[in-house]
């Protein structure tokens, strides 16, 4: 069975979405992934088929009614139910690695100022963002979620982007990339990269990795030398 991706949302046209194209939607064509969109309006009751209502305590917006999720999330299968909110942990390519690893996902999308929290304890949800921003739903972020799996699936990209990944999992941002022509406007490409020497090529891009993470990212740099072996 290939990885199953079940999305809950009342805009089921936002899917698939870009996720349809490039790589993922080769991917898709080829069954290496399958797509599920459940309108969670077709778990709505009654003539006005609402899905939300007024917050209890008054304030702003509306909240989505638990009853109906639950209806539409249906049964347990094995797979995570992620819940996308800007109060939720943030995605890291270590979770996303698991999670493209496991059976798939279930996304549920929000919409409005947010669902009523008892679903998402009753069914243990797993509040994921993306950023701290604010975003109007959930169903951007299930397609940011859904790409980042998609990629590590296998047989999706080829062998030597696996390796390529390989620099994320050391906790390094990329280093620089350059192509022909080899000077443009006046701007030459390092001289290394054309020298041919593989090691001194190596070296050079470690160094601007580290470098790069040190300046852009320090929480990053910082994460990743407090995981070093303690000196003498
Ligand atoms: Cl997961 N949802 C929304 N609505 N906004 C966000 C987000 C998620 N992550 C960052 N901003």
């Amino acid at each position: 069975m290939s990885w199953h991706a079940t999305v809950l949302t009342l805009f089921p046209p936002m899917f698939p979405g870009p996720l349809g194209q490039s790589l993922a939607g080769r991917a898709l064509a080829a069954g290496l992934w399958r797509l599920e969109v459940r309108d969670i309006r077709d778990a709505a009751k009654g003539r006005h088929r609402s899905v939300d209502d007024t917050p209890f305590g008054g304030g702003a917006g509306m909240v989505m009614r638990p009853d109906v999720l639950d209806t539409a999330i249906g049964s347990d299968d094995g797979r995570p139910l992620l819940y996308l909110t800007p109060r939720g942990q943030p995605l890291v390519q270590d979770r996303v690695r698991a999670l493209a690893g496991g059976p798939g996902v279930r996304l549920l999308c929000g919409r409005y100022e947010g669902v009523d929290q008892r679903v998402l304890d009753a069914r243990d949800a797993e509040e994921v963002s993306i950023g701290d921003y604010v975003l109007s739903g959930g169903e951007l972020p299930a397609l940011v979620l859904l790409d980042a799996c998609i990629r590590l699936l296998p047989g999706v990209m080829g062998a030597e982007a696996s390796a390529e990944e390989e620099s994320f999992s050391a906790g390094l941002l990329e280093y620089p990339h350059y192509t022909r022509p080899a000077e443009w406007q006046g701007r030459s490409v390092p001289d290394v990269l054309l020298s041919g020497h593989h090691a001194a090529i190596a070296a050079w891009r470690r160094a601007q990795a580290e470098q790069a993470t040190r300046l852009r990212r320090p929480d990053l740099w910082r994460a990743r030398v407090d995981s070093a072996p303690a000196g003498p």
